[in-house]
């Protein structure tokens, strides 16, 4: 049902499509790939970037790779049994993503290099009017429904530091690794030490001069228990029926067992925090640089990292690990309060995520003429099942607010959000609502539901600071509770929690 305007000379296009999908990363993809199994072949995939693979097309610094196994980061309908480590490296989930992309029959439909300028509901048609500019110019669409799989962890946060604009070096976000810099012999400064960043420092410690690490809050590392899968053990994942599934469900169970549980109870934790600790022991025997690393906090406040490299790096005699606060950037150097001043060449800012004022909400305006960050400033992140806002008609968020996870794979709980959307299409379409929109009462109890669980568990309680909370200290982010209890409230749309709108026989 497209309907193309005559071509003009700054080239706009209106198209209209039932379902518009923004991101192309795991999320974007499921839900291209299950609306197509539904029938539902009137859609496009909105992607700024030139491929499809998100956050694993974006992060390409030295070491990436997930912390989650991959037989179970992976979809459940697309096993993969040519993985060649429990971890895979980057390269290879971005390479499974292209190949799951490519046999889905679903890419002609994706539009590359093309943003997303704004997205405004209309009263009138009862449609999304989404902008958007690509390299046929600017198009705009007339959606049905807008499904946004933008992810949580897309937009980099650089760090506000006087100075760091004056910089004359290198200087690049981990996210946005500049492969053209050669960090051979240079002088490097890596600022923080949260995930990225633990699987950056090794790898860059072993080519360059000098690195300086700015430590401001010392995570807890575990050990990485990765191994590489043997060529028998491959052939038997490929051709012993049942075993590949097999492997998913012990992992699946085996962090959702322990790791769940010790959100609420820190006690729980007490052997995984010895573990933690006996890393730094088994690693580093300055007693400065000891004290410098161990956590301050309770286990799991933060994002429990996994590392075997990383400690070593530390204690390398090339890497210093900077705890005084940074006071400024200069040309060629960082300045830190006690007034030292380290000479770089090259700086790597591994500071993290715009988590919870996600820059894609300032572009969704809803039915009452606010935009989404505006809504969301006052009263936090919030969505019913993260997926549903009141005021946001025919709007669905995969990885939306209260879904992310510590602890296992996040392509479960995208699956989970996309069977909920899919079945809330089937409704629309069996029923002939124009309209879906989540009642207040029903977001608001699911929400106050949420953040009163919240307050019991380590990440309000564990004595950190974390990019799970927001401004508001609320953890906006995180989903609290098991993930099969998140796939249970989403296997059906419940309509009872909208209000609905249908067709009438007026309607063209
Ligand atoms: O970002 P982060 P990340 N001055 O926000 C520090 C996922 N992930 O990219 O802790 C000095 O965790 C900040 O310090 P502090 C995973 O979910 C997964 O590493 O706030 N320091 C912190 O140390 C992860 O949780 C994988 O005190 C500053 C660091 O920068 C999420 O992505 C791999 C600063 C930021 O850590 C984000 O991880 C990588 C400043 N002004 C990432 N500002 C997998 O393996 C910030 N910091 C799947």
């Amino acid at each position: 049902t497209s309907t193309t305007s005559p071509t003009t000379a700054t080239r706009e296009t209106r198209v209209q499509v039932e379902q518009l999908v923004v991101g192309a990363g795991f999320a974007g993809l499921c839900a291209a790939i299950k609306l197509d199994e539904a029938g539902e072949r009137d859609f496009v995939v909105i992607e700024k970037g030139a491929d499809v693979g998100g956050t694993w097309r974006d992060n390409t610094y030295p070491g990436a790779a997930c912390d989650v196994p991959s037989q179970l980061y992976s979809y459940s309908f697309a096993p993969n049994p040519d993985w060649s480590m429990s971890f895979s490296p980057q390269s290879e989930i971005l390479a499974y993503i292209r190949r799951v992309a490519a046999g889905s029959g679903t890419l002609d439909r994706f539009r590359f290099d093309t943003s997303v300028e704004s997205a405004t509901w209309d009263n009138a048609t009862q449609r999304w009017v989404v902008e958007t500019t690509g390299p046929a110019g600017t198009t705009t669409y007339d959606a049905r429904v807008v499904i946004s799989a933008a992810g949580g962890l897309s937009e980099p946060k650089l760090p506000d530091i006087e100075g760091i604009e004056t910089f004359q070096g290198e200087l690049f976000h981990s996210a946005r690794w500049d492969h053209d810099t050669n960090l051979t012999g240079k002088r490097v400064a890596v600022i923080g030490t949260g995930a990225s960043s633990i699987q950056i420092v090794p790898k860059v410690q072993e080519v360059v001069a000098h690195l300086d690490v700015y430590q401001r809050t010392a995570p807890y590392v575990l050990p990485r228990n990765d191994r590489t899968y043997g060529k028998l053990e491959r052939l038997a994942l490929k051709h012993v029926p049942g075993l590949q599934s097999a492997y998913r469900t012990a992992i699946y169970w085996g962090r959702e067992t322990y790791v769940p549980a010790f959100t609420l109870q820190p006690k729980i934790a007490t052997p995984a925090k010895l573990l933690a600790l006996g890393n730094i022991s088994k690693a580093i025997e300055d007693p400065d640089l000891k004290a410098k690393v161990t956590p301050t906090f309770e286990i799991g406040c933060k994002r429990i990292l996994i590392s075997n490299t990383y400690y070593p790096a530390l204690a390398s005699d090339n890497v210093d690990v900077v705890t005084d606060p940074i006071a400024k950037v200069t040309g060629n150097a960082i300045v830190t309060a006690d007034g030292v001043e380290r000479e770089i060449d090259v700086l790597v800012v591994a500071t993290g995520f715009h988590t919870t004022e996600l820059p894609i909400t300032e572009r969704i305006t809803g039915r009452t003429g606010r935009t989404l960050a505006d809504t969301w400033a006052e009263t936090g992140m919030a969505a019913y099942k993260g997926t549903a806002v009141p005021d946001f008609p025919n709007l669905f968020f995969i990885v939306g607010p209260n879904t992310g996870l510590g602890h296992s794979s996040m392509v479960f709980m995208i699956e989970s959000q996309v069977t909920y959307i899919r079945e809330a299409i089937k409704a629309m379409r069996r029923n002939d609502y124009t309209v879906v929109e989540v009642t207040r009462a029903a977001e608001r109890s699911w929400t106050g539901e949420i953040q009163r669980r919240m307050k019991r568990t380590v990440w309000s309680t564990g004595g950190c600071a974390s990019w799970y909370m927001d401004a508001h200290g609320n953890n906006t982010t995180l989903w609290p509770r098991t993930t099969f209890s998140f796939r249970g409230e989403t296997a059906d749309f419940d309509v009872a929690a909208y209000t609905v709108q249908a067709a009438t026989a007026a309607d063209p």
